[in-house]
């Protein structure tokens, strides 16, 4: 693990709970587009002390984003859907990778160039239905950086 993940800036936005929300973010990573390219991935690792579930997630470089699921359909082929909500067991390590779960950044605002970062706004509720934001810095990594993209189901297309 790189000394920068542990660098994380957590930004409060909302002040809904008493305490700042029991979440460790490391590693996070977007994958760098190639021209014209309208969507990628961005990947992170979460472990949170409560029960939390994931609502949302805003990044400047993309206009929307949702999270998505990667599974080998009926026919074997494997594509990625979205999916309103992930959960995040207490204590329990939660990957957000190629080939799993991930973020999929929608319509984005500029090219994601190597090297250069960013943030992704994780929203967050609790037990108690509260949400809370949390931002972290993520690095724009190489495209061909672990896993290609897998096609989407057709659904999907439509909103790519
Ligand atoms: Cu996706």
């Amino acid at each position: 693990m790189r000394a920068f993940s542990l660098l994380l800036l957590f930004l409060f936005l909302q002040t809904g709970w008493a305490q700042t929300p029991p979440l460790y973010a490391t590693d996070a990573w977007v994958r760098a587009t190639a021209r014209g390219q309208q969507a990628t991935g961005a990947f992170l690792t979460l472990r949170s002390a409560e029960p939390l579930r994931l609502v949302g997630v805003r990044s400047p470089l993309a206009a929307a984003a949702e999270i998505h699921v990667m599974r080998v359909d009926d026919d074997g082929v494997m594509r990625m859907r979205a999916i309103p909500w992930l959960d995040l067991p207490a204590d329990q390590v939660t990957e957000l990778k190629p080939g799993g779960f991930h973020i999929m950044l929608l319509s984005l605002r500029a090219p994601a160039n190597a090297g250069q970062r960013t943030t992704l706004t994780l929203v967050l509720e609790n037990a108690a239905r509260q949400r809370q934001e949390v931002t972290v810095d993520a690095e724009i990594r190489a495209l061909n950086a672990l896993a290609p993209n897998p096609p989407h189901t057709p659904r999907d297309k439509a909103t790519h």
